[in-house]
């Protein structure tokens, strides 16, 4: 452990170098940028991309009930309405049924979150458990994995019209709204983490905290991956009478 903090842009460079941990370079995502993946696994991934989608502004709200800091909540409140909508704005769950229509799935398919698979479960359940029992500086620093979520929803927007022409284009707005947000999320989220996080020990627990959640991010699409690329979901062995 260093003896001295980091200063805030050698800390702000550490974490930015974890993106080579990020979810963009998961197999299952490097097949989708290269327009390799079916319409099963392209749905198998909405579907289970959906119970993360729903679970954000829940994990969100626990974040502003261990928040006793009002200017922190009034600027947090925003990433729950940008979730789950206003009177005036439909919000990123509805676009993300948008989303799920446009790819074939029913909405009450999604709801009924039966395409959801266990370790994908586990690993969004972590997320909000986290962040429920988390301090809630922590709790800011582990949404910092959207500091490289940018280039992955661009790369969709790119890629899904060439790759995948038979989802609507209006399917695409989810990522299309991300790409402001997730910047906008960022400025606050990383400001607040290199202002708190100002020792040796605490810059060493954020970079703890990161990989954690990138941990998170990537355990999902292992699931994915085993479940839709490798056809062997939880118990396939059941299929052949075993
Ligand atoms: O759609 C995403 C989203 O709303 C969020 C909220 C944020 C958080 O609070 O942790 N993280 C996040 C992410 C979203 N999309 C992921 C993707 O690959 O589409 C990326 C993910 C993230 O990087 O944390």
């Amino acid at each position: 452990m260093q003896s001295t903090p980091w200063t805030k842009a050698e800390f702000e460079a550490a974490l930015r170098a974890r993106s080579r941990r990020y979810h963009i370079h998961h197999p299952y995502h490097r097949m989708m940028a290269a327009g390799e993946l079916d319409a099963d696994q392209i749905r198998g991934w909405v579907a289970n991309r959906f119970y993360y989608q729903v679970t954000i502004p829940r994990k969100d709200a626990m974040l502003m009930a261990n928040c006793p800091d009002r200017e922190t909540r009034r600027l947090w409140i925003q990433r729950i309405i940008d979730h789950d909508g206003s009177d005036d704005e439909e919000g990123g769950i509805e676009a993300w049924l948008r989303l799920g229509v446009s790819c074939g799935l029913s909405r009450e398919e999604l709801w009924s979150m039966q395409h959801v698979l266990p370790g994908v479960r586990f690993a969004v359940d972590a997320y909000y458990q986290f962040v429920r029992h988390a301090e809630w500086h922590e709790g800011i620093c582990s949404s910092l994995t959207e500091l490289f979520a940018p280039t992955i929803h661009r790369q969709r927007l790119e890629n899904w019209p060439r790759d995948y022409p038979w989802i609507e284009a209006s399917g695409l707005d989810y990522f299309r709204k991300r790409v402001s947000q997730a910047s906008r999320d960022v400025e606050h989220g990383l400001d607040v983490t290199l202002a708190w996080f100002d020792t040796p020990q605490r810059q060493q627990r954020a970079l703890e905290i990161l990989q954690l959640k990138l941990d998170i991010l990537w355990s999902m699409l292992d699931a994915m991956y085993m479940a839709y690329v490798l056809d062997m979901p939880p118990y396939f062995n059941e299929e052949d009478g075993q």
